[in-house]
């Protein structure tokens, strides 16, 4: 498949050497001194130099089959080979990968009596037998570096990682002592700006280990997840502290100068147990993006034109396919289990050894990590608004399903536990994080409130009109300065808007009866309530409106919840942005008066009868109508009574009569204002005043 000249460009700092069979004349270079080639400075590590070469070549030499070669930043050693490197046997593991490093020392950048390296870990796995060697220098740790070899379970060494740091010079007096460095550590451990860091909590030093801090940051080299060789920062004796904190629970890790006092790294030992690797997306897509409507299928080609729309991105919380600690690196983490098996077609699912994901539109590779990206992006979001239970599990995402046809879903089965499909006719669907914050706006709801949001009519419209919203939302949250955040799936449909969050769609008239069009009404409405709260605030009260909303709850219901949701948590802070949002799209009540008739009675009294109606499509709660007295004349208008009115349910009515003392000798009136207060949101304000007759004076 064509791929453009860039995606190549990114691989160039690792060259892997695919070493073809090669008997070497050349003699075996064994007693080679690091020193001999240390004044080469290589700027690109596109190519072995000479001597790694020869040792390469003696290897193959010794090997039945082919050696894949990863070379080292330095261009000196390997960072990596694979291949059958030692014939299968029966010896010990540790004698067989003792015999292979003291061999091959020079690909590593050791020495052949093994005297600086020390075997720190042995693990068994299925794979075989895992052993970790730590190198050592003048009886000192060189943190972190080292050699691993991997064992088959015939004994065979398939594979080697390299993260030795070769010529090592360095002045092993310590001008810092333990205690300093761990003042040091403790120093920067209170302003690291952790929440809770600095409060009562007791900090502890577990650890102070003097060593030797070699090479630089592996989690600063640009796209690699795997350390490496790096060459950029220089060795250095180094203390190795470890802080342990009780509040909150914590523990980090400090390598602090032993000359100089500067902390050369520090990493949070608190993990997840997942590693991030890193992709390549769409965010939110290319239409969108490079704001280019004319941009085409071409049958998932890829071309120059969508590379700018091409982001690399960490993926965290990954694993690995074996109990998450061995085999290659999987699209599976915390929240998203990508797996292309569960609906057809049926394709590989792809997996990487360094956890690297960088795949082109034209791979299939493309769409299991734009689920995996978008959705873990999002659900990492929900839990940041403080929803620790909002479809917090690993969602079942199949990139390719649907039999291929246009379209995604959610398939709600278990009820609350289903799962997201994206379809590949035209374009790809998951190649759109609309469509995808869409399907997983569906598995939330359901997640929340099992089953009730899956039905149609009103009830369906909500799924839907959610979907649409979190897409845009998340265009909002994620690219806040790309126009347009309205339209939906512009990339899905080749530079068309699927469907638009700010549409003009008011209930009841404009209902279809088709609940992605009716979700129309929906996701407006919720817009409407980002427009004036703010996207989180929005988003804490939408949530949390699904969790109260009834089984099958139709756009009144949904419209409580939102007003539920908001009295609870914000004790209604927000209520005239939510009932007016909804009121705006005719979902609401609307109170009016009624066939007010007022019977002269004079000083003994005026009889006024009215009703009061709630006209609108959702009940109102309880409200209050005033009685005034007008005198046209003068303007005067004199509230004279006030009335309660109960909930009303829709097109409920309460009738109401009154007793009130007149106007003697004036010409008057009573007018009946409901909800003067306007403490409910209608869908029309402009009918809440009604006026009587005038009643003369009598003759
Ligand atoms: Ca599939
Ligand atoms: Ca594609
Ligand atoms: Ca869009
Ligand atoms: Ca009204
Ligand atoms: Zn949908």
């Amino acid at each position: 498949m064509l791929r453009p000249p860039h995606a190549l460009l990114r691989h160039a700092p690792i060259v892997a050497l695919l070493l073809a069979l090669v008997v070497s004349s050349g003699a075996p270079n064994v007693g080679a001194a690091p020193a001999a080639v240390a004044a080469a400075v290589v700027a690109a590590a596109a190519s072995p130099d000479a001597a790694l070469r020869r040792a390469l070549d003696r290897l193959r030499a010794e090997t039945p089959g082919a050696v894949e070669a990863v070379v080292a930043d330095d261009g000196r050693h390997v960072a990596t080979i694979r291949g059958a490197l030692t014939p299968p046997g029966p010896e010990a593991p540790r004698v067989v990968a003792d015999r292979f490093l003291s061999r091959h020392a020079s690909l590593y950048g050791g020495r052949a009596d093994l005297s600086d390296l020390r075997l720190e870990n042995s693990q068994a796995s299925p794979t075989g037998r895992h052993l970790r060697y730590r190198q050592t220098w003048r009886g000192l740790s060189v943190f972190d570096a080292g050699v691993d070899v991997h064992l088959s379970t015939a004994g065979a060494v398939f594979l080697v990682h390299n993260r030795f740091v070769p010529g090592l010079a360095l002045d092993t007096t310590a001008t810092f002592t333990a205690v300093e460095a761990g003042r040091r550590a403790r120093d920067r451990f209170a302003h690291a700006g952790r929440p809770g860091a600095g409060q009562a909590g007791v900090t502890t030093v577990a650890l102070a280990e003097l060593g030797i801090a070699g090479g630089g940051d592996p989690a600063s080299a640009t796209g690699s997840v795997a350390g490496s060789v790096a060459a950029s920062a220089p060795p250095r004796l180094a203390w190795r502290i470890v802080l342990r904190s009780n509040e909150p629970a914590g523990a980090r890790e400090y390598l602090i100068d032993a000359r100089t006092g500067a902390v050369v790294r520090d990493r949070d030992l608190v993990v997840d147990g997942h590693l991030t690797g890193s992709g390549r997306v769409f965010d939110p897509n290319p239409v969108a993006y490079l704001g280019d409507p004319t941009l085409r299928d071409n049958n998932d080609a890829d071309g120059p034109t969508f590379a700018p729309a091409y982001l690399e991105v960490a993926l965290p919380g990954l694993s690995r396919m074996y109990w998450d600690r061995f085999g290659p690196v999987t699209l599976s983490g915390p929240y998203v289990r990508i797996t292309d098996l569960i609906e057809s077609p049926f394709l590989a699912n792809v997996t990487s050894p360094d956890g690297r994901f960088l795949f082109t539109r034209d791979q299939d590779g493309f769409e299991a990590v734009m689920a995996y990206f978008h959705i873990d992006r999002t659900q990492r979001y929900i839990q940041s608004l403080g929803f620790t239970a909002v479809n917090n599990r690993a969602i079942r995402v199949d990139p390719h399903g649907l039999r291929g046809v246009q379209n995604a879903h959610y398939v709600g089965f278990p009820p609350g536990g289903g799962w997201i499909a994206f379809g590949t006719g035209g374009v790809d669907l998951a190649e759109d994080a609309d469509v995808v914050w869409h399907e997983y706006g569906h598995a939330m709801q359901d997640n929340q409130n099992p089953g009730a949001y899956t039905f149609l009519g009103e009830i369906g419209a909500q799924g839907e009109g959610f979907g649409d919203y979190w897409a845009s939302v998340n265009t909002v949250l994620t690219n806040p300065a790309l126009p347009d955040p309205e339209c939906i799936g512009e990339w899905a449909f080749e530079g068309v808007c699927l469907r638009r969050t700010d549409g003009a769609k008011h209930y009841p008239e404009d209902i279809e009866g088709e609940v992605h069009a009716d979700g129309e009404i929906w996701s407006a409405l919720l817009r409407d309530i980002a427009l004036a709260t703010g996207p989180d605030v929005a988003n804490t009260i939408i949530l949390e409106s699904h969790f109260l909303a009834p089984m099958f709850p139709r756009f009144c219901a949904g419209a409580a919840a939102l007003r539920d949701a908001d009295d609870t948590l914000y004790g209604g802070a927000h209520r005239d942005a939510v009932t007016s949002a909804a009121a705006e799209r005719g979902i609401a009540a609307d109170l009016a008066p009624t066939g007010i008739a007022a019977t002269p009675g004079g000083s003994t009294g005026d009889l006024v009868r009215f009703t009061i109606t709630n006209r609108g499509p959702c009940g109102a709660g309880a409200v209050s109508a005033s009685v005034r007295q007008v005198v046209p004349a003068t303007g005067s208008e004199v509230e004279v009574a006030t009335v309660a009115v109960d909930p009303l349910a829709a097109r409920g009515s309460v009738e109401t009569t009154l007793s009130l003392p007149g106007i003697p000798g004036a010409t008057y009136l009573y007018r009946v204002v409901v909800d003067p207060a306007g403490a409910e949101a209608e869908t029309n304000e402009s009918n809440n005043i009604l006026d009587s007759a005038e009643i003369a004076p009598a003759p």
